[in-house]
C-alpha cells in the first residue's frame, strides 16, 4: 500500500515487474494500466471491507437497485478523483515518465447499457456512495456490451464489443456465492402437514456467479457494490448433450440487448431478466436470514428499485420465496413484497412497453407464472369491487389480458411507489397514459426529476472549468452542487466572464484534436461547436438537425452573398441493429458530411463532423467542447434526457423543444438563456389523438422544405437516387409522426437567434454562466436524496 508519492512510485515499480517480469521501460502502457487499477483496487479494499461490515453489522435499511442496464464507461479517473489522489498518482507517474492521461486511455468503457438509462443506473451509484448512502447496484456482466460502431461507406456496421478481452482490473470474482436458476420444468403440489405447497421440478440449472465491483464514494470513505452475475454451466452433469447444455447457459450473459426504448420479446431475454432477479433475490434473502430472524420485518429492512419493468419478476420472485420457502401465506407475503418494490418508469413509447406471451413465459418459468396468474386474480377481483360491471376498463386494466402479460401493469400493482423522470413526464404518465392507474392508486404516483453526478460529468471531464470555479466560489460546490449558483455573482464580471471563454476554447482545441484523430478532418476551433449525441431514433429527430444543415448549404449555394457565422455540426448516435430507419437516417448524415466537407464554397464556414462509436468516454470529450446542445425530440417523447443536463453543466446553450427535463431547465434558466422553440407536449398528444397533421401543407407550402425533402429523392446525393427514399415516404406517405416538417420553420427561425446571440460574445458567456449556475438542481445528488427521503427512506450511515 502507499500514502505518498515516493512509496507510490517505489511499490508501482516493483509491482510492475513482478507481474510481467520486465523493466519499466520495457512494459506497455496497457501493463502499466493494469499495475496501477490493481494498485487501486488495494488501496480501496480497505474501505471496501469497513462498509461492507457497516452494511452486515448495522440494522439500518439497505436499497437494491435492480437495473438490467449499466453504463459507468471507464473506472480509474472517476475512483482516483473520488479518492482524493488524483494528484498524488499524476505527479508520481510525471517522475517516472509516465503520463496518466495515457494510461487512462488503455481501460475500456465499461458499456453494459444503451443509453440514458443504463448511465442514470451508473450516476445514481456514484451519488448512493458519494452521500454514504447504502445502496448498492445489481445487474449482469455481459460478456460483451453495446456493439462497437463503425462506418463503411456511411453505413453503421457492428462489431461484438470486447471489454473483457484485456480482463477488468475493477471485479472481484465471488465463486463461493454462486446460485443455481432454473429454467423449464413443472411444478408439482404435495401436502406440507396439511398445507397444499407447490415446488419446481425438473428444471434446468444455471449457476449464477457474482461479481462485484467497488462503487467509491466522494471524498468519505464509503465504498458501496455493484454485483454483476454471471451465467456459467452448473457443475452437476444433469444434461445429456454436455456441450449444448455449456453453451446454452453460458448464452445467457453473453451480450446486452442493443436496443433502446424498444423492446424485443425473445426468449433470451426474458432469461436475462429472471436470472438478474433470481439470483440478486436468492442473495438478498440469504443475507437478510443470517442478519435477522423473523422474515416478516423483510419489508422494513430491504429495498428493491426496478429500473423500468425489466426487472419486474422480481414481484413474483420475492412472491415465491416468501410463499414456496418462507412458508407465508398470500397475504403476509403480498404485504411485504408491494411494502419493498419501487419502480421507475422511463418511457411512454408503446414500442417499449414490456409485453411477455404466456406462452413463452409460462414453460419457461412455470412457478413464476402460477404466481403472476394468482396475482392478477386477485387484482381483478379488486378492480371489479372497485368498477363492478366494467369488464371494458378491468381488461384493460388487467394484468393478463389476450395471452400476454402487460410488465408495467405488474410493475404497478405489485409496487408501493411509482416514479416518472421528469415533471412533465409523470404528469403526462398520471393524465394520458396511467391514468386509469393513478385513478385507482394516486398515492402511489411520484415524479423524480433525473440527475447526473457531477463529479464525473464536471470534475473529472472538465478540470479546467472545475478549477476556474472553484477559485471563483471555493470548493463548497463539489459536495454541495446547489451551490454553484454562487456563480451568478460573476454575471458582469468581465475578467471571470474572459476565462469562462478561455477554458472553453481549451476544451474546444481538445476536442479538434480528438476529431483529428479520429477522422483525419481538422476543424475551426473559431466556429460554433454544435453537438447533437445520444441514440438514434426517430423521436430525437436527429432528421431535424440534417434539415437545418441542408436548409443552410442550400441558401449558400442559392445566395452567394450569404455567409452565415462558421459552424460545426458534430453528431454522435448507435442505431440498434435492426432499426431500418434509424440506419437510413445515419447514411443520410454521413452523405451530408460528405457532401458539405467537400465543397470548398460551403466549408469554410459549416462543417459536419460524425464521429465513430459514441461512448461514455467519447461524451466525456464532448460535453465540455460544446456550445450549443441539441434537445430537439418531438415533445412529449423524451421522458427526461440526461445529455441535456451535462451540456449544461459545462456551459453550453440549448437549442430545444419542452420536452423531458428541457422544461425544468427552462423554469430554472429563464426564457433568456434557453433557445426554446416548436409544438409544445399537449399540441402534439392532441394532433396525435385527432389522427395528426398534413405535411403535404407544409411541403407545399414552404419552398425550402420542399427543396430538402426532394433532395432526399432526386439524385442530390449522388452515389444512388433512391436511397433516402424511407425517410421521405416516413415524411409524406407516413405522415410524419414526429412533426418535423411541422417544426422545421420554428426550428431554423430559433437557429438564427442562436447565431445572432452566439455574435454577442459577452452575452454568450452571460448566458454560459448562468447555465452552469444553475445546473447544480440537476446534479444525481439531488435526485438520490429524493428517492432516498421519500421513497427509500434510508439514512445516511
Ligand atoms: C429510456 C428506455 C429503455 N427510457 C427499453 N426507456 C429498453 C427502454 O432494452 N430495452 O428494452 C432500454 C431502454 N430508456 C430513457 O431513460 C429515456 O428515453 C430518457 O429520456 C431518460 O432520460 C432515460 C433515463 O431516465
Amino acid at each position: 500500500m502507499f500514502s505518498d508519492k515516493e512509496q507510490f512510485k517505489e511499490v508501482f515499480l516493483r509491482k510492475l515487474e513482478m507481474t510481467y517480469g520486465k523493466s519499466v521501460e520495457e512494459t506497455s502502457k496497457r501493463d502499466q494500466f493494469h499495475v496501477l487499477g490493481m494498485m487501486v483496487r488495494e488501496y480501496i479494499s480497505k474501505d471496501w471491507i469497513k462498509s461492507a461490515e457497516k452494511a452486515r453489522t448495522s440494522k439500518s435499511k439497505q436499497v437494491y437497485y435492480l437495473s438490467i442496464e449499466y453504463l459507468p464507461g471507464r473506472f480509474l479517473g472517476n475512483n482516483l478523483l473520488n479518492l482524493g489522489i488524483t494528484g498524488l498518482i499524476k505527479d508520481g507517474l510525471n517522475d517516472l515518465g509516465i503520463d496518466l492521461a495515457e494510461i487512462e486511455d488503455h481501460e475500456a468503457d465499461a458499456g453494459l447499457g444503451n443509453g440514458g438509462l443504463g448511465r442514470l443506473a451508473a450516476c445514481f451509484l456514484d451519488s448512493l456512495a458519494s452521500l454514504s448512502l447504502p445502496g448498492h447496484g445489481c445487474g449482469i456482466r455481459y460478456k460483451h456490451g453495446l456493439f462497437e460502431q463503425k462506418f463503411v461507406d456511411g453505413f453503421q456496421v457492428e462489431l461484438p464489443e470486447q471489454w473483457l478481452r484485456h480482463g477488468f482490473v475493477w471485479e472481484v470474482r465471488k465463486p463461493d456465492l454462486a446460485e443455481e436458476i432454473p429454467f423449464w420444468g413443472t411444478v408439482e403440489s404435495y401436502s406440507d402437514g396439511g398445507r397444499l405447497k407447490f415446488r419446481h421440478i425438473d428444471a434446468v440449472k444455471v449457476l449464477a456467479v457474482p461479481y462485484d465491483v467497488p462503487v467509491v464514494g466522494y471524498q468519505n470513505k464509503t465504498v458501496n457494490t455493484l454485483r454483476l452475475w454471471s451465467a456459467e454451466p452448473s457443475p452437476v452433469p444433469w444434461q445429456k448433450d454436455i456441450m449444448k447444455y455449456k453453451r446454452e447457459t453460458e448464452a445467457v450473459t453473453e451480450f446486452l440487448y442493443p436496443n433502446d426504448t424498444h423492446d424485443e420479446g425473445k426468449i433470451l431475454r426474458l432469461k436475462q431478466q429472471y436470472f438478474l432477479v433470481a439470483a440478486t433475490l436468492k442473495s438478498i434473502v440469504g443475507t437478510f436470514r443470517k442478519k435477522y430472524k423473523d422474515i416478516h420485518r423483510f419489508h422494513e429492512m430491504v429495498g428493491l428499485h426496478i429500473n423500468d419493468t425489466h426487472p419486474v419478476l422480481a414481484i413474483p420472485e420475492l412472491m415465491r420465496i416468501l410463499i414456496d420457502e418462507e412458508n407465508l401465506t398470500w397475504d403476509e407475503a403480498w404485504k411485504i413484497t408491494t411494502q419493498c418494490i419501487s419502480y421507475t418508469n422511463h418511457t411512454t413509447l408503446s414500442e417499449a412497453l414490456e409485453k411477455w406471451p404466456v406462452r413463452i413465459l409460462a414453460p419457461l418459468l412455470p412457478r413464476i407464472y402460477m404466481i403472476i396468474h394468482e396475482i392478477n386474480e386477485r387484482y381483478c377481483q379488486e378492480l371489479w369491487q372497485e368498477y363492478p360491471g366494467n369488464w371494458n376498463h378491468i381488461e384493460q386494466m388487467a394484468i393478463i389480458a389476450h395471452g400476454e402479460i402487460r410488465m408495467a401493469h405488474l410493475a404497478i400493482a405489485g409496487s408501493f411507489s411509482v416514479n416518472g423522470v421528469a415533471k412533465l413526464h409523470t404528469e403526462i404518465l398520471k393524465t394520458r397514459e396511467m391514468q386509469n392507474f393513478y385513478k385507482l392508486y394516486p398515492d402511489k404516483f411520484n415524479n423524480k426529476t433525473n440527475g447526473i453526478t457531477h463529479r464525473r460529468w464536471l470534475m473529472k471531464a472538465n478540470p479546467e472549468l472545475s478549477g476556474l470555479i472553484t477559485e471563483a466560489i471555493g470548493d463548497g460546490w463539489k459536495k454541495s452542487p446547489e451551490e454553484l449558483e454562487m456563480l451568478n455573482q460573476f454575471d458582469n464580471d468581465e475578467a471571470f466572464l474572459r476565462r469562462l471563454r478561455e477554458v472553453k476554447r481549451t476544451k474546444k482545441h481538445q476536442l479538434a484534436d480528438r476529431i483529428h484523430k479520429n477522422t483525419g478532418l481538422k476543424v475551426n476551433v473559431d466556429s460554433i461547436f454544435d453537438v447533437q449525441v445520444k441514440r438514434l431514433h426517430a423521436y430525437k429527430r436527429q432528421l431535424l438537425n440534417v434539415f437545418h444543415i441542408l436548409y443552410v448549404y442550400n441558401r449558400m449555394k442559392e445566395d452567394k452573398q450569404y455567409k452565415p457565422y462558421p459552424r460545426t455540426f458534430i453528431f454522435g448516435a448507435k442505431a440498434s441493429p435492426g432499426y431500418y430507419y434509424a440506419k437510413k437516417v445515419i447514411k443520410l448524415i454521413n452523405s451530408v458530411a460528405e457532401k458539405v466537407n467537400s465543397d470548398c464554397e460551403v466549408n469554410k464556414y459549416i462543417q459536419v463532423i460524425f464521429l465513430e462509436n459514441y461512448n461514455v468516454s467519447l461524451a466525456e470529450e464532448i460535453f465540455p467542447a460544446t456550445e450549443v446542445s441539441e434537445q430537439i425530440s418531438t415533445a412529449s417523447k423524451e421522458a427526461s434526457g440526461t445529455g441535456n443536463m451535462k451540456f449544461m453543466m459545462n456551459g453550453a446553450l440549448t437549442i430545444g423543444t419542452l420536452d423531458g427535463a428541457n422544461v425544468e431547465m427552462e423554469e430554472r434558466l429563464g426564457r433568456d438563456n434557453i433557445f426554446i422553440f416548436g409544438l409544445h407536449a399537449d399540441q402534439v398528444l392532441n394532433y396525435l389523438s385527432n389522427g395528426g397533421y398534413s405535411p403535404y401543407d407544409y411541403y407545399h407550402g414552404d419552398e425550402r422544405i420542399q427543396l430538402i425533402c426532394n433532395q432526399l429523392i432526386n439524385g442530390f446525393f449522388p452515389n444512388s437516387s433512391d436511397q433516402f427514399e424511407a425517410i421521405f415516404d416516413s415524411l409524406l406517405t407516413e405522415n410524419d409522426q414526429f412533426f418535423v416538417l411541422r417544426d422545421f420553420a420554428s426550428y431554423i427561425s430559433t437557429q438564427r437567434k442562436v447565431e445572432a446571440a452566439y455574435q454577442d460574445e459577452k452575452s454568450w458567456s452571460k448566458k454560459s454562466l448562468k447555465n452552469i449556475a444553475m445546473s447544480g438542481f440537476f446534479s444525481s445528488d439531488r435526485t438520490v436524496k429524493e428517492y432516498a427521503d421519500e421513497i427509500w427512506k434510508i439514512q445516511t450511515i
